[in-house]
């Protein structure tokens, strides 16, 4: 990574941004305000063009680049951010024209995960997915942001490094990609390791899955007692997380998840894929969404999360809708949801309300997978006992001679450990 300018402690301080959007819809440029900010970017205004697609050249129509350049000028923007992703050859005609560097939203939401990525693991996801975006581009070994605000590569807005340097970033970058994935294999290895631990134990497994600010981590701690980090930011969580929480006696694996977002960048997807692709093998997925959004960008939000467990391919997964932050709703939208969303749990991770009901959906999704089973455990099996009692709750129990008999209904993946016990030879 190329080091910061000299005493440059913040390299995206001074950035402002001119936000700029093509489609054949009113663009609402909300979230890209929303992800600039995250990523601690100002907003110097914003420029939109109604057109049945973008320019394959310039991205935007002649005209409409020119009042754009004017715009930049007057606004005193030093910087360009497309609510799409660019392509390489719209971007560096853009950059031409405009004299100011240009950033993609691709290349913004890269720069967050970066920014955010705390796990050895969640990092090496995050160079990988990097360095495919800028290997794509023919850029260096940096990223886009860092190159842009530095000050040390000539100043905002000149072309990247010469073309002897281009390859030779091409093939270091190659290298690393190569590095990259050995790693990552390595430590996805490791991890198989502790999910077949996990498998043995034989718990139900439920993923948080949903659109980035929907209230996963703040559910799973209100859930689990868990102090995950909560924040009014994008992207806050990235790696999986997983605590354990009591319904009824049984126990329940609940893992939170990294959001997903509207054109979640495909270089994303395939670098978190794997990670992703095993914490969502659960035995059902919560989908949590916020609730609060207007009917249409709910629709929107749900629709991109569909879209993000197909691309995971976790889309047979069993799953159930969480509606949060209903503490912000009135009477009147509550109903609404409740008659557009029947199946939905309407829930308010912030004040706690609807989480009994939630337990209760959760747990009535688990009951039909529960096998009866009736057991007689030697006294010298105390360990099988308590094991016994964290996955089927409370135990009707009676006390032989020759062992504890217990009648329990145990959820069907931990069957198989205790039929070495079973009396009743079978379900
Ligand atoms: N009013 C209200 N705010 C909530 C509720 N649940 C979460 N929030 C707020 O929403 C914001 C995002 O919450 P998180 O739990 O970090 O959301 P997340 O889905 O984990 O987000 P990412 O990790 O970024 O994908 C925070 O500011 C929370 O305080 C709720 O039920 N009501
Ligand atoms: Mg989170």
């Amino acid at each position: 990574m190329r080091e910061y300018g000299e005493g440059i402690r913040n390299p995206r301080a001074r950035q402002r941004a001119m936000l700029i959007a093509a489609g054949p819809e009113e663009a609402d440029l909300t979230e890209l305000r929303e992800l600039l900010r995250t990523a601690g970017v100002a907003v110097a205004g914003e420029l939109t063009q109604k057109r049945t697609r973008p320019d394959p050249d310039r991205y935007l129509g002649k005209g409409k680049l020119a009042e754009l350049k004017r715009a930049v000028r007057e606004t005193d923007a030093n910087l360009v951010a497309c609510d799409d992703e660019l392509l390489p050859r719209q971007e560096r005609n853009l950059e031409e024209a405009l004299g100011a560097p240009v950033i993609d939203r691709t290349a913004i939401i890269l720069d967050i995960f970066a920014d955010h990525a705390n796990s050895a693991e969640g990092k090496l996801q995050v160079e990988l997915a990097q360095l495919e975006y800028n290997l794509a581009r023919m850029r260096g070994l940096w990223t886009h942001l860092e190159r842009l605000g530095a000050g040390t590569t000539g100043g905002i807005g000149t072309r990247g490094p010469g073309e002897t340097q281009i390859e030779t970033d091409r093939r270091l970058a190659r290298d690393r990609i190569a590095a990259l994935k050995r790693r990552l294999e390595h430590t996805r290895s490791t991890r198989e390791v502790m999910r077949k631990e996990r498998d043995r134990a034989g718990l139900p497994t439920i993923a948080l899955a949903g659109y980035t600010n929907a209230g996963k981590s703040s559910l799973l701690n209100a859930l689990t007692g868990a102090e995950v980090g909560v924040r009014e930011r994008l992207f806050h969580t990235l790696d999986p997380t997983t605590r354990a929480f009591v319904v009824s006696g049984r126990s329940y694996l609940l893992t939170d998840t990294v959001g997903f977002i509207r054109k979640l960048p495909h270089q994303l997807v395939e670098a978190f894929g794997a990670t992703l692709e095993e914490a969502l093998e659960a035995d059902l997925i919560l989908h949590v969404a916020d609730a609060s959004v207007d009917e249409d960008e709910l629709a929107e939000m749900l629709a991109a999360v569909e879209e993000a467990l197909r691309e995971t391919g976790a889309v047979d997964r069993p799953r159930l809708l969480a509606l949060n932050k209903v503490d912000l709703l009135d009477e009147g939208r509550r109903r609404e949801l409740g008659f557009r969303h029947p199946e939905a749990v309407q829930i308010s991770a912030a004040t706690g309300e609807g989480l009994e009901p939630l337990r209760d959906a959760l747990e009535a999704r688990f009951l039909s997978s529960l096998r009866s089973m009736e057991l007689l455990v030697p006294y010298d099996e105390g360990g099988s006992l308590s094991e016994l009692h964290e996955l089927a709750g409370e135990l009707e129990r009676e006390e032989r001679a020759d062992g504890v008999l217990v009648r329990a209904r145990v959820p069907a993946g931990a069957a198989a450990r205790f039929e070495r016990f079973s009396v009743n030879g079978g379900p």
